[in-house]
């Protein structure tokens, strides 16, 4: 028997009876709702992308306090005098406090050392990482800004911070500076790279010495673990201890852990079998005019990391190779832009343009096309309704922690129907075995994979649908959460502070 499933209550039994008087704080870059102001009048919407898909449901059953940046033009109208706002807007559960960058602290923070240096480095994309000095500064400004809040909001009082991603990896070490007896966790939500490639990045030393402030510092798998003790072990010279996973910096210890993310199964199971996904497949079939062909998806960031360029390439091997098909399946590639003022994702953009007029240009016939590209930030209900209509769905990363579209699709799929393409760099694959795993590089393996997907019999589709579905099931995000949330309250710094009842 496998341990048996976690849901929202078992959670929050856990949560309750871990945090006792400790105050649960997130702290991430990105808000999970951002406020605009349209028409002179306050909106709210909730930010696409994993981060948000995976800790808003924790906080909503957790309560506490999301520190973030306030980015959104509404933002400011939107808070109180301490910068608080209570999310959801439309079910408050937990307290938003946001906090204000200038566009050059932006700028050099967010669009510079993060995206074009610590993403790309991180990433086995072959895009080359651009460090500047400047950048570098701003960064270390930024996470102190973050700090002096987080400090704020805790007050003196006992606290536990969960901090997300490679925006604030020197907040750790702030906050312990500043009270020892603070908990830090951080979940590091993207690839770890090797040595090799890590000692590129100029001030690498003080990164892994802010991330070992940390009492627990998470990551998808077991490799990027490894590739993180290795490098504090070959960079800072930090005692490792392999078989613990331990990592002693400044004589303290740091748990370094693989915590697979996931998605909430239940809730996008039930959601893709309302009404109104019914609704909206019919809508998607009519206007598009997808009625009797065998639909491929494909839902990303457009980010250079996600293989978009490849999986369009592809697409069109396979049709070159069977041409039977043409005029039969339509690839509906969706997803939101992203970091449009960086110039490898203006690139990105030019280059997918030039892929898909190839693919389009090539095979297009008077009443069809092959591939529809919709780059925009299309509404949940309109992802679930693409979903179903889908037999198959690619994700073809070229390095992704774990990505949660493959997983998003398994758990949409009620009808335990559909094949998913998957990349082998992907986390997801290492639990998502019943895919159809191929390298995004191979494009003849590729164009194959798709022919498979497309051919694969009801019997077989069902089989692997459903294994995956068992997988993705089980290990769900309230499983995540509750094992980071355990290691994190009872980690080995941890054990020598007495726990408060509630
Ligand atoms: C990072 C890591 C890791 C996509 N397009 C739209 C939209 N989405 C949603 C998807 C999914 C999320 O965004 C993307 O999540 P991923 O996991 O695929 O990727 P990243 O954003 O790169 O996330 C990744 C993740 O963190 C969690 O740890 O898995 O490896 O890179 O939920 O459905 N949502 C909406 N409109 C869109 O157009 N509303």
């Amino acid at each position: 028997m496998g341990e048996p499933t976690w849901t929202r209550e078992k959670l929050q039994r856990l949560v309750y009876r871990e945090i006792g008087d400790y105050q649960l704080i997130v702290v991430s870059n990105r808000q999970p709702y951002v406020h605009e102001m349209v028409e002179g009048k306050l909106s709210y919407t909730s930010t696409a992308g994993g981060l948000t898909t995976a800790i808003d449901p924790l906080m909503q059953e957790c309560g506490g306090t999301w520190v973030a940046y306030g980015g959104g033009k509404g933002d400011s109208i939107a808070v109180d005098a301490n910068n608080r706002i209570q999310v959801p807007p439309d079910d408050p559960s937990y307290t938003l406090r946001l906090v204000w960058l200038t566009e050059q602290e932006e700028q050099g923070y967010y669009a510079g050392f993060s995206n074009e240096g610590l993403w790309p480095l991180c990433h086995n994309a072959f895009i080359e990482p651009t460090f500047q000095l400047s950048d570098w500064e701003t960064y270390k400004s930024v996470n102190n800004v973050f700090a002096e809040q987080v400090l704020d909001e805790i007050d003196g009082r006992p606290a536990a911070v969960f901090t997300q991603d490679y925006h604030l990896a020197l907040l750790p070490r702030l906050l312990r500076e500043a009270d020892p007896d603070i908990i830090t966790g951080q979940f590091w939500h993207i690839p770890w790279p090797t040595y090799e490639i890590f000692r590129i990045c100029p001030w690498g030393e003080e990164l892994l010495d802010g991330l070992l402030g940390n009492d627990l510092l998470g990551f998808h798998i077991g490799d990027h673990c490894d590739n993180f003790m290795e490098a504090a072990g070959r960079v800072l010279g930090s005692q490792v201890h392999d078989e613990y996973n331990l990592v002693y910096q400044r004589e303290e210890p740091t748990l370094v852990r693989p915590f697979p993310i996931s998605v909430d199964f239940e809730q996008i199971n039930q959601e893709s079998q309302s009404p109104e996904v019914t609704e909206e497949m019919d809508r998607l079939i009519e206007e598009l005019n997808l009625g009797g062909k065998v639909i491929g998806l494909g839902i990303d960031r457009i980010d250079y990391t996600k293989g978009i360029p490849h999986r369009i390439r592809a697409i069109g091997r396979f049709f070159e190779k069977y041409p039977e098909y043409i005029g039969q399946v339509v690839f509906v590639q969706a997803g939101v832009m992203s970091r449009a003022n960086i110039h490898a994702y203006q690139q990105l953009s030019d280059q997918i343009n030039v892929e898909l007029e190839s693919v389009n240009g090539r095979f297009c016939t008077d009443d069809w096309q092959p591939i529809l590209y919709l780059p925009d930030d299309l509404p949940a209900v309109t992802l679930a309704a693409f979903r179903r209509i889908a037999r198959f769905c690619v994700v073809s990363s070229l390095h992704d922690g774990m990505n949660l579209v493959a997983k998003e699709y398994v758990a949409s799929r009620f009808d335990e129907d559909g094949v998913l393409i998957l990349s082998p760099f992907t986390g997801s694959a290492h639990e998502l075995t019943d895919s159809v795993i191929v390298n995004p590089y191979a494009t003849e393996d590729f164009a194959t994979a798709i022919c498979e997907a497309v051919e694969m019999p009801y019997e077989m589709r069902r089989e692997r649908m459903k294994r995956m579905r068992g997988v993705v099931e089980e290990n769900n995000i309230y499983m995540w959460a509750a094992r980071l949330f355990v290691d994190m309250m009872q980690g080995t710094r941890r054990s020598h502070r007495p726990i408060r009842s509630p």
